[in-house]
Protein backbone atom coordinates (compact mmCIF):
# COMPACT_ATOMS: atom_id res chain seq x y z
CA UNK A 1 0.00 0.00 0.00
CA UNK A 2 2.88 2.33 1.24
CA UNK A 3 4.31 2.06 -2.45
CA UNK A 4 1.48 3.45 -4.14
CA UNK A 5 0.95 5.89 -1.67
CA UNK A 6 4.61 7.47 -1.52
CA UNK A 7 4.50 11.13 -2.64
CA UNK A 8 0.82 11.47 -3.03
CA UNK A 9 -1.44 14.11 -2.26
CA UNK A 10 -5.51 13.27 -1.81
CA UNK A 11 -7.45 16.53 -3.85
CA UNK A 12 -10.59 16.46 -4.87
CA UNK A 13 -11.26 13.27 -4.98
CA UNK A 14 -8.35 12.07 -6.53
CA UNK A 15 -4.51 11.14 -5.56
CA UNK A 16 -2.24 13.47 -7.51
CA UNK A 17 1.62 13.81 -7.34
CA UNK A 18 2.76 17.03 -4.81
CA UNK A 19 5.20 19.28 -6.61
CA UNK A 20 6.94 20.09 -3.27
CA UNK A 21 10.03 19.09 -0.99
CA UNK A 22 10.49 15.25 -0.26
CA UNK A 23 10.34 14.07 3.24
CA UNK A 24 11.27 10.27 4.20
CA UNK A 25 9.09 7.89 5.84
CA UNK A 26 11.40 5.62 8.24
CA UNK A 27 10.38 2.52 9.51
CA UNK A 28 11.18 2.86 13.38
CA UNK A 29 11.62 -0.98 14.05
CA UNK A 30 14.30 -1.61 11.69
CA UNK A 31 15.53 2.70 11.14
CA UNK A 32 15.22 1.81 6.99
CA UNK A 33 13.29 4.45 4.36
CA UNK A 34 10.17 3.26 3.47
CA UNK A 35 9.06 5.79 0.89
CA UNK A 36 8.93 9.57 0.75
CA UNK A 37 6.26 12.38 0.97
CA UNK A 38 5.58 15.30 -0.84
CA UNK A 39 5.56 18.69 1.22
CA UNK A 40 2.28 20.08 -0.02
CA UNK A 41 3.05 23.98 -1.70
CA UNK A 42 1.01 26.49 -1.04
CA UNK A 43 -0.77 26.22 -3.96
CA UNK A 44 -1.60 22.31 -3.24
CA UNK A 45 -3.27 23.49 0.36
CA UNK A 46 -5.31 26.35 -1.71
CA UNK A 47 -6.50 23.52 -4.25
CA UNK A 48 -7.57 20.95 -1.03
CA UNK A 49 -8.80 23.89 0.72
CA UNK A 50 -11.03 24.94 -2.50
CA UNK A 51 -12.02 21.82 -3.18
CA UNK A 52 -13.22 21.00 0.48
CA UNK A 53 -15.04 24.77 0.07
CA UNK A 54 -17.05 23.54 -3.02
CA UNK A 55 -18.03 20.61 -1.91
CA UNK A 56 -19.12 22.02 1.40
CA UNK A 57 -22.38 23.20 -0.37
CA UNK A 58 -23.40 20.07 -1.71
CA UNK A 59 -22.20 17.82 1.56
CA UNK A 60 -24.20 19.81 3.69
CA UNK A 61 -27.26 20.42 1.57
CA UNK A 62 -27.60 16.34 1.19
CA UNK A 63 -29.63 14.27 3.76
CA UNK A 64 -28.45 13.04 6.74
CA UNK A 65 -29.41 10.05 5.60
CA UNK A 66 -27.31 10.18 2.74
CA UNK A 67 -24.36 11.04 5.28
CA UNK A 68 -24.87 8.28 7.40
CA UNK A 69 -25.52 5.74 4.29
CA UNK A 70 -21.84 7.40 3.09
CA UNK A 71 -20.26 6.77 6.59
CA UNK A 72 -21.54 3.64 6.85
CA UNK A 73 -19.92 2.23 3.21
CA UNK A 74 -16.99 4.06 4.50
CA UNK A 75 -16.66 1.52 7.64
CA UNK A 76 -17.19 -1.55 5.51
CA UNK A 77 -14.13 -0.22 3.31
CA UNK A 78 -12.20 0.53 6.32
CA UNK A 79 -12.92 -3.01 7.80
CA UNK A 80 -12.45 -5.18 4.75
CA UNK A 81 -8.60 -3.82 4.38
CA UNK A 82 -8.06 -3.76 8.03
CA UNK A 83 -4.75 -5.94 7.57
CA UNK A 84 -3.29 -3.87 4.53
CA UNK A 85 -4.20 -0.60 6.81
CA UNK A 86 -2.80 -2.24 9.98
CA UNK A 87 -0.01 -3.62 7.97
CA UNK A 88 1.01 0.22 6.82
CA UNK A 89 0.45 1.51 10.30
CA UNK A 90 3.08 -1.18 11.72
CA UNK A 91 5.59 -0.26 9.33
CA UNK A 92 5.60 3.98 9.50
CA UNK A 93 4.85 3.75 13.15
CA UNK A 94 6.05 0.77 15.17
CA UNK A 95 3.25 -0.93 17.12
CA UNK A 96 2.57 -4.44 16.68
CA UNK A 97 0.29 -6.10 14.44
CA UNK A 98 -2.33 -6.60 16.07
CA UNK A 99 -2.69 -3.53 17.91
CA UNK A 100 -2.30 -1.53 14.65
CA UNK A 101 -5.63 -3.85 13.21
CA UNK A 102 -7.31 -3.12 16.87
CA UNK A 103 -6.51 0.58 15.66
CA UNK A 104 -8.20 0.03 12.28
CA UNK A 105 -11.25 -1.92 13.33
CA UNK A 106 -11.71 1.35 15.96
CA UNK A 107 -11.84 3.53 12.85
CA UNK A 108 -14.54 1.58 11.22
CA UNK A 109 -16.40 1.66 14.74
CA UNK A 110 -16.24 5.76 14.79
CA UNK A 111 -17.59 5.46 11.03
CA UNK A 112 -20.39 3.46 12.06
CA UNK A 113 -20.87 5.12 15.50
CA UNK A 114 -20.98 8.96 13.84
CA UNK A 115 -23.10 7.50 10.60
CA UNK A 116 -25.91 6.10 13.61
CA UNK A 117 -25.33 10.09 14.85
CA UNK A 118 -25.65 11.72 11.47
CA UNK A 119 -29.65 11.39 11.69
CA UNK A 120 -30.02 11.96 14.84
CA UNK A 121 -29.08 15.96 14.87
CA UNK A 122 -31.85 17.69 15.27
CA UNK A 123 -33.45 20.99 17.00
CA UNK A 124 -36.07 22.72 19.32
CA UNK A 125 -38.49 25.36 18.83
CA UNK A 126 -38.48 27.43 21.96
CA UNK A 127 -41.09 29.44 23.46
CA UNK A 128 -41.54 33.67 22.78
CA UNK A 129 -43.49 36.07 24.95
CA UNK A 130 -46.67 35.86 22.17
CA UNK A 131 -47.93 33.03 20.21
CA UNK A 132 -47.50 34.19 16.67
CA UNK A 133 -43.74 33.72 16.71
CA UNK A 134 -41.60 30.59 17.14
CA UNK A 135 -38.17 30.57 17.73
CA UNK A 136 -36.34 27.87 15.86
CA UNK A 137 -32.93 26.74 16.90
CA UNK A 138 -31.65 24.52 14.24
CA UNK A 139 -28.04 23.24 13.79
CA UNK A 140 -25.61 23.52 11.16
CA UNK A 141 -22.47 21.93 9.56
CA UNK A 142 -19.57 24.56 10.73
CA UNK A 143 -18.02 24.55 7.23
CA UNK A 144 -14.36 23.54 6.43
CA UNK A 145 -12.35 21.65 8.92
CA UNK A 146 -8.49 21.20 9.10
CA UNK A 147 -7.74 18.51 10.75
CA UNK A 148 -3.99 17.79 12.15
CA UNK A 149 -2.70 14.89 14.17
CA UNK A 150 -0.09 13.38 15.21
CA UNK A 151 1.32 10.16 14.98
CA UNK A 152 0.79 7.72 17.96
CA UNK A 153 -2.89 6.67 16.44
CA UNK A 154 -2.89 7.73 12.96
CA UNK A 155 -5.86 6.50 12.40
CA UNK A 156 -8.28 6.58 15.10
CA UNK A 157 -7.36 10.68 15.41
CA UNK A 158 -8.46 11.16 12.41
CA UNK A 159 -11.06 9.42 12.82
CA UNK A 160 -12.97 10.67 15.46
CA UNK A 161 -12.38 14.08 13.84
CA UNK A 162 -13.30 13.08 10.01
CA UNK A 163 -16.12 10.59 10.92
CA UNK A 164 -18.08 13.92 13.36
CA UNK A 165 -17.13 16.39 11.00
CA UNK A 166 -18.32 14.45 8.03
CA UNK A 167 -21.61 13.44 9.59
CA UNK A 168 -22.75 16.74 10.40
CA UNK A 169 -22.08 17.76 7.40
CA UNK A 170 -18.76 19.22 7.12
CA UNK A 171 -15.88 19.04 5.15
CA UNK A 172 -12.02 18.05 5.85
CA UNK A 173 -8.95 18.58 5.10
CA UNK A 174 -6.07 16.45 6.60
CA UNK A 175 -2.70 17.02 8.01
CA UNK A 176 -1.38 13.95 9.09
CA UNK A 177 1.95 13.36 11.70
CA UNK A 178 4.93 13.71 9.12
CA UNK A 179 5.84 10.29 10.36
CA UNK A 180 2.60 8.16 9.69
CA UNK A 181 1.52 10.12 6.99
CA UNK A 182 0.88 6.64 4.70
CA UNK A 183 -2.24 5.68 7.07
CA UNK A 184 -3.48 8.87 6.57
CA UNK A 185 -3.48 8.42 2.90
CA UNK A 186 -4.74 4.57 2.90
CA UNK A 187 -7.77 6.40 4.80
CA UNK A 188 -8.51 8.38 1.67
CA UNK A 189 -7.79 5.41 -0.11
CA UNK A 190 -11.03 3.99 1.66
CA UNK A 191 -13.15 7.10 0.75
CA UNK A 192 -12.22 6.91 -2.49
CA UNK A 193 -13.53 3.13 -2.59
CA UNK A 194 -16.30 4.30 -0.56
CA UNK A 195 -17.78 6.87 -3.05
CA UNK A 196 -17.34 9.85 -0.74
CA UNK A 197 -17.81 12.75 -3.19
CA UNK A 198 -14.57 14.39 -4.31
CA UNK A 199 -13.58 17.05 -2.07
CA UNK A 200 -15.70 16.00 1.18
CA UNK A 201 -12.11 14.72 2.50
CA UNK A 202 -8.69 15.64 1.33
CA UNK A 203 -5.42 15.06 2.51
CA UNK A 204 -2.20 16.73 2.85
CA UNK A 205 1.23 15.89 3.73
CA UNK A 206 4.52 17.65 4.98
CA UNK A 207 5.32 19.00 8.45
CA UNK A 208 3.58 20.70 10.87
CA UNK A 209 5.45 24.01 10.34
CA UNK A 210 4.69 24.56 7.03
CA UNK A 211 1.56 22.60 5.73
CA UNK A 212 -0.22 22.54 9.62
CA UNK A 213 0.70 26.05 10.10
CA UNK A 214 -0.73 27.26 6.29
CA UNK A 215 -4.08 25.40 7.30
CA UNK A 216 -4.53 26.98 11.17
CA UNK A 217 -3.81 30.75 8.74
CA UNK A 218 -5.92 29.86 5.86
CA UNK A 219 -9.03 32.10 5.70
CA UNK A 220 -11.16 29.25 4.01
CA UNK A 221 -10.74 27.24 7.01
CA UNK A 222 -13.25 27.70 9.42
CA UNK A 223 -12.28 25.25 12.28
CA UNK A 224 -9.23 23.52 13.37
CA UNK A 225 -9.56 20.12 14.99
CA UNK A 226 -6.23 19.39 16.41
CA UNK A 227 -4.57 16.57 18.36
CA UNK A 228 -0.50 16.96 19.64
CA UNK A 229 1.55 18.45 22.45
CA UNK A 230 0.03 21.41 24.82
CA UNK A 231 2.68 23.34 23.26
CA UNK A 232 1.64 23.33 19.45
CA UNK A 233 -2.20 23.87 20.53
CA UNK A 234 -1.26 27.19 22.45
CA UNK A 235 0.56 28.12 19.51
CA UNK A 236 -2.24 27.27 17.48
CA UNK A 237 -4.10 28.71 19.74
CA UNK A 238 -2.49 32.08 19.49
CA UNK A 239 -1.52 31.91 15.18
CA UNK A 240 -4.87 32.01 14.45
CA UNK A 241 -4.96 35.16 12.28
CA UNK A 242 -8.95 35.41 12.33
CA UNK A 243 -11.71 33.92 14.78
CA UNK A 244 -11.49 30.20 14.41
CA UNK A 245 -13.54 27.39 15.85
CA UNK A 246 -11.14 25.57 17.70
CA UNK A 247 -11.01 22.13 19.39
CA UNK A 248 -7.61 21.30 20.99
CA UNK A 249 -6.64 17.93 22.28
CA UNK A 250 -3.47 17.75 24.10
CA UNK A 251 -0.88 16.62 26.31
CA UNK A 252 -1.54 14.97 29.42
CA UNK A 253 0.23 13.83 32.44
CA UNK A 254 -2.19 10.84 33.95
CA UNK A 255 -2.04 9.75 37.59
CA UNK A 256 -3.29 6.35 38.42
CA UNK A 257 -4.05 5.97 42.62
CA UNK A 258 -4.02 2.58 44.01
CA UNK A 259 -5.64 2.53 47.37
CA UNK A 260 -5.00 -0.28 50.45
CA UNK A 261 -8.39 -1.98 49.18
CA UNK A 262 -7.24 -2.62 45.51
CA UNK A 263 -7.39 -5.83 44.23
CA UNK A 264 -3.87 -5.66 43.94
CA UNK A 265 -3.38 -8.05 40.85
CA UNK A 266 -5.90 -6.23 38.71
CA UNK A 267 -4.29 -2.67 39.45
CA UNK A 268 -0.54 -4.21 38.56
CA UNK A 269 -2.10 -5.61 35.24
CA UNK A 270 -3.91 -2.47 34.28
CA UNK A 271 -1.05 -0.50 35.41
CA UNK A 272 1.20 -2.45 33.05
CA UNK A 273 -0.87 -2.28 30.56
CA UNK A 274 -1.88 1.31 29.98
CA UNK A 275 1.66 2.14 31.14
CA UNK A 276 3.20 0.48 28.43
CA UNK A 277 0.97 0.06 25.44
CA UNK A 278 1.88 1.37 22.34
CA UNK A 279 5.60 2.06 24.20
CA UNK A 280 3.32 4.22 26.47
CA UNK A 281 3.32 6.70 23.48
CA UNK A 282 -0.21 7.43 24.51
CA UNK A 283 -2.14 10.75 26.01
CA UNK A 284 -3.55 9.14 28.14
CA UNK A 285 -1.06 6.70 29.28
CA UNK A 286 -0.50 5.98 33.21
CA UNK A 287 2.86 8.21 33.74
CA UNK A 288 2.43 8.19 37.67
CA UNK A 289 1.53 6.07 40.00
CA UNK A 290 0.42 6.54 43.68
CA UNK A 291 0.47 3.65 46.28
CA UNK A 292 -0.85 3.35 49.54
CA UNK A 293 2.07 2.45 51.72
CA UNK A 294 0.43 -0.75 53.48
CA UNK A 295 0.31 -1.95 49.64
CA UNK A 296 3.65 -0.11 48.12
CA UNK A 297 6.43 -3.23 48.20
CA UNK A 298 4.07 -5.65 47.03
CA UNK A 299 2.45 -3.73 44.46
CA UNK A 300 6.04 -2.25 43.11
CA UNK A 301 7.61 -6.11 43.25
CA UNK A 302 4.64 -7.10 40.77
CA UNK A 303 4.86 -4.39 38.47
CA UNK A 304 8.50 -5.13 37.99
CA UNK A 305 7.40 -8.54 37.15
CA UNK A 306 4.79 -8.04 35.01
CA UNK A 307 7.15 -5.50 32.84
CA UNK A 308 9.45 -7.56 33.09
CA UNK A 309 7.44 -10.67 31.25
CA UNK A 310 6.09 -7.79 28.54
CA UNK A 311 7.78 -8.92 24.65
CA UNK A 312 9.22 -6.47 22.99
CA UNK A 313 9.42 -7.19 18.98
CA UNK A 314 9.30 -5.57 16.14
CA UNK A 315 5.27 -5.79 15.40
CA UNK A 316 5.38 -6.59 11.87
CA UNK A 317 7.46 -9.84 12.70
CA UNK A 318 5.66 -10.57 16.03
CA UNK A 319 2.24 -9.47 15.10
CA UNK A 320 1.05 -10.15 18.90
CA UNK A 321 4.12 -8.96 21.10
CA UNK A 322 3.40 -5.89 23.80
CA UNK A 323 5.51 -3.91 22.89
CA UNK A 324 6.78 -2.83 19.48
CA UNK A 325 9.23 -0.12 18.03
CA UNK A 326 8.89 3.59 19.58
CA UNK A 327 8.16 6.00 17.25
CA UNK A 328 10.84 7.94 16.36
CA UNK A 329 14.53 8.70 17.85
CA UNK A 330 12.82 11.60 19.77
CA UNK A 331 10.20 9.85 22.44
CA UNK A 332 12.63 7.67 23.43
CA UNK A 333 15.21 10.33 24.11
CA UNK A 334 13.03 11.95 26.31
CA UNK A 335 11.80 8.43 27.60
CA UNK A 336 16.07 8.46 28.46
CA UNK A 337 16.12 11.58 29.58
CA UNK A 338 13.26 11.51 32.11
CA UNK A 339 14.30 7.91 33.46
CA UNK A 340 18.34 9.26 33.60
CA UNK A 341 16.75 12.51 35.91
CA UNK A 342 15.15 10.20 38.23
CA UNK A 343 17.62 7.68 39.01
CA UNK A 344 20.08 11.08 39.74
CA UNK A 345 17.58 11.95 42.32
CA UNK A 346 17.16 9.02 44.13
CA UNK A 347 14.44 6.71 42.01
CA UNK A 348 14.94 2.91 42.50
CA UNK A 349 14.72 0.81 38.66
CA UNK A 350 12.80 -1.59 39.71
CA UNK A 351 12.42 -3.11 35.88
CA UNK A 352 13.83 -2.07 32.51
CA UNK A 353 15.75 0.89 31.81
CA UNK A 354 17.88 -0.28 28.45
CA UNK A 355 17.14 -1.83 25.27
CA UNK A 356 16.08 -5.10 24.61
CA UNK A 357 19.27 -7.38 24.05
CA UNK A 358 19.25 -8.79 20.54
CA UNK A 359 20.79 -7.83 16.48
CA UNK A 360 17.18 -7.34 15.37
CA UNK A 361 17.10 -3.94 17.97
CA UNK A 362 20.08 -2.22 16.53
CA UNK A 363 18.27 0.08 14.02
CA UNK A 364 15.35 0.46 15.88
CA UNK A 365 13.82 2.75 18.56
CA UNK A 366 13.28 0.44 21.05
CA UNK A 367 13.22 0.83 25.01
CA UNK A 368 12.08 -2.31 27.69
CA UNK A 369 9.43 -1.35 29.88
CA UNK A 370 10.72 0.45 32.94
CA UNK A 371 9.34 1.17 36.05
CA UNK A 372 11.29 3.62 38.54
CA UNK A 373 10.23 3.49 42.27
CA UNK A 374 10.78 5.72 45.22
CA UNK A 375 9.91 8.73 43.21
CA UNK A 376 9.25 12.14 44.18
CA UNK A 377 7.63 15.32 42.50
CA UNK A 378 11.07 16.86 42.08
CA UNK A 379 11.56 14.12 39.45
CA UNK A 380 10.46 15.18 35.73
CA UNK A 381 8.70 11.01 35.46
CA UNK A 382 5.88 12.44 37.91
CA UNK A 383 5.53 16.45 36.51
CA UNK A 384 5.96 15.97 33.03
CA UNK A 385 4.51 13.75 29.92
CA UNK A 386 7.13 11.74 29.07
CA UNK A 387 5.83 9.75 26.35
CA UNK A 388 6.99 6.62 26.69
CA UNK A 389 7.61 3.44 28.28
CA UNK A 390 8.14 4.54 31.53
CA UNK A 391 6.16 4.87 34.63
CA UNK A 392 7.41 6.47 38.30
CA UNK A 393 5.82 5.02 41.62
CA UNK A 394 5.35 6.34 45.35
CA UNK A 395 3.78 5.53 48.12
CA UNK A 396 1.07 7.88 49.81
CA UNK A 397 -0.11 7.57 53.63
CA UNK A 398 -3.55 9.30 53.35
CA UNK A 399 -6.19 9.79 50.63
CA UNK A 400 -6.18 13.67 50.94
CA UNK A 401 -2.33 12.89 49.87
CA UNK A 402 -2.97 11.33 47.23
CA UNK A 403 -5.53 13.64 45.81
CA UNK A 404 -3.54 16.41 45.88
CA UNK A 405 -0.69 14.71 44.12
CA UNK A 406 -2.44 13.24 41.34
CA UNK A 407 -4.38 16.67 40.76
CA UNK A 408 -0.26 18.42 40.87
CA UNK A 409 -0.18 19.07 37.22
CA UNK A 410 -0.91 21.37 34.64
CA UNK A 411 -2.55 18.38 32.69
CA UNK A 412 -6.39 16.93 33.31
CA UNK A 413 -7.21 14.45 30.83
CA UNK A 414 -7.31 10.66 32.04
CA UNK A 415 -6.52 9.22 35.94
CA UNK A 416 -7.21 6.41 36.88
CA UNK A 417 -7.89 4.40 39.76
CA UNK A 418 -8.26 0.96 42.16
CA UNK A 419 -9.82 0.67 45.21
CA UNK A 420 -12.75 -2.00 46.49
CA UNK A 421 -13.80 0.15 49.10
CA UNK A 422 -17.15 2.17 47.52
CA UNK A 423 -16.78 5.11 50.08
CA UNK A 424 -12.89 5.37 48.57
CA UNK A 425 -13.92 5.08 45.39
CA UNK A 426 -16.46 8.08 45.27
CA UNK A 427 -14.68 10.43 47.53
CA UNK A 428 -11.21 9.98 45.20
CA UNK A 429 -13.26 9.97 41.92
CA UNK A 430 -14.95 13.30 42.76
CA UNK A 431 -11.92 14.84 43.70
CA UNK A 432 -9.84 14.14 40.46
CA UNK A 433 -9.60 17.10 38.12
CA UNK A 434 -10.10 15.61 35.06
CA UNK A 435 -11.86 14.57 31.97
CA UNK A 436 -11.85 10.78 32.42
CA UNK A 437 -11.62 9.05 35.32
CA UNK A 438 -11.40 5.68 35.10
CA UNK A 439 -11.68 2.94 37.77
CA UNK A 440 -10.85 -0.29 38.42
CA UNK A 441 -10.06 -0.49 34.78
CA UNK A 442 -7.64 1.55 32.37
CA UNK A 443 -10.23 2.15 29.64
CA UNK A 444 -10.96 5.94 30.09
CA UNK A 445 -12.00 6.61 26.44
CA UNK A 446 -14.87 4.86 24.60
CA UNK A 447 -16.80 5.63 21.86
CA UNK A 448 -19.88 6.34 23.45
CA UNK A 449 -18.68 8.66 25.82
CA UNK A 450 -17.41 12.23 25.73
CA UNK A 451 -13.61 11.97 26.02
CA UNK A 452 -12.07 15.74 26.21
CA UNK A 453 -9.44 17.30 28.68
CA UNK A 454 -9.61 20.00 31.05
CA UNK A 455 -6.44 22.93 32.04
CA UNK A 456 -3.84 22.48 29.55
CA UNK A 457 -4.98 19.21 28.27
CA UNK A 458 -7.26 21.18 26.14
CA UNK A 459 -11.06 22.25 25.11
CA UNK A 460 -13.74 20.81 23.29
CA UNK A 461 -14.61 16.67 23.27
CA UNK A 462 -14.36 13.96 20.75
CA UNK A 463 -16.84 10.77 20.62
CA UNK A 464 -19.79 10.14 21.63
CA UNK A 465 -23.02 13.00 20.79
CA UNK A 466 -20.35 15.67 21.61
CA UNK A 467 -17.69 14.76 19.48
CA UNK A 468 -20.07 15.55 16.03
CA UNK A 469 -21.71 18.55 17.89
CA UNK A 470 -18.11 20.22 17.79
CA UNK A 471 -18.62 20.36 13.84
CA UNK A 472 -22.47 22.16 14.55
CA UNK A 473 -23.26 26.01 14.85
CA UNK A 474 -26.73 26.92 16.26
CA UNK A 475 -28.88 29.18 14.40
CA UNK A 476 -31.76 30.79 15.84
CA UNK A 477 -34.71 31.63 13.27
CA UNK A 478 -37.32 33.66 14.55
CA UNK A 479 -40.73 33.60 12.65
CA UNK A 480 -43.74 35.85 13.21
CA UNK A 481 -46.21 34.43 11.24
P1 LIG B 1 2.90 17.68 18.11
O1 LIG B 1 4.35 17.86 17.94
O2 LIG B 1 2.12 18.73 18.81
O3 LIG B 1 2.32 17.44 16.62
C1 LIG B 1 0.98 17.17 16.36
C2 LIG B 1 0.63 17.60 14.96
O4 LIG B 1 0.76 19.03 14.86
C3 LIG B 1 1.57 17.03 13.90
O5 LIG B 1 0.85 16.77 12.73
C4 LIG B 1 2.55 18.17 13.70
O6 LIG B 1 3.25 18.11 12.47
C5 LIG B 1 1.61 19.34 13.77
N1 LIG B 1 2.26 20.64 14.01
C6 LIG B 1 3.47 20.90 14.58
N2 LIG B 1 3.69 22.23 14.58
C7 LIG B 1 2.62 22.82 14.04
C8 LIG B 1 2.26 24.17 13.76
N3 LIG B 1 3.07 25.20 14.04
N4 LIG B 1 1.06 24.43 13.20
C9 LIG B 1 0.22 23.42 12.89
N5 LIG B 1 0.51 22.12 13.10
C10 LIG B 1 1.69 21.82 13.68
O7 LIG B 1 2.56 16.32 18.86
P2 LIG B 1 3.18 14.88 18.61
O8 LIG B 1 4.55 14.84 19.16
O9 LIG B 1 2.97 14.49 17.20
O10 LIG B 1 2.19 13.98 19.51
C11 LIG B 1 2.38 13.79 20.85
C12 LIG B 1 1.51 14.70 21.67
O11 LIG B 1 0.14 14.55 21.30
C13 LIG B 1 1.56 14.35 23.15
O12 LIG B 1 1.67 15.51 23.91
C14 LIG B 1 0.23 13.66 23.40
O13 LIG B 1 -0.22 13.71 24.72
C15 LIG B 1 -0.65 14.40 22.47
N6 LIG B 1 -1.84 13.60 22.19
C16 LIG B 1 -3.02 13.98 22.73
C17 LIG B 1 -4.16 13.21 22.52
C18 LIG B 1 -5.47 13.63 23.12
S1 LIG B 1 -6.80 12.90 22.58
N7 LIG B 1 -5.55 14.54 24.02
C19 LIG B 1 -4.08 12.04 21.76
C20 LIG B 1 -2.85 11.69 21.23
C21 LIG B 1 -1.73 12.48 21.44
P3 LIG B 1 4.61 17.26 12.31
O14 LIG B 1 4.22 16.10 11.51
O15 LIG B 1 5.57 18.12 11.61
O16 LIG B 1 5.09 16.90 13.67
Amino acid sequence: MISELAEKLFIDGRFVTGTGVRIPVENPATGEILAHIATATPEEIDAAVAAARKAFKTWSRVTPFERSRALHRLGEYIAAEADAMARTMTLEQGKPLNEAKGEVLKLAEACHFYAEEAVRIHGEIVPNATTDIDSLVVREPIGVVGAITPWNYPAELIGWKMCGALAAGCTIVIKPAELTPFTALAIAKMAEKAGIPAGVVNVVTGSGSKVGQALVEHPGVDKIAFTGSSAVGLHIQRSCPTIKRLSLELGGNCPLIVTASADLQAAVKGAARRSFRNMGQICIAINRIYVARPVYVDFVKALGEAADKLVVANGIEKPDADVGAMASAEPLAKTKEHLADALEKGGKLIAGGKAPNGAEFAHGHFFRPTVVAACTHGMKVMTEETFGPLVGVMPFDTLDEAIELANDTPYGLASYLYAKDMAEVRYISSRLDYGNVAVNNVDAGIMNAPYGGRKQSGVGYEHGREGMLEYLNFKHIRIRY
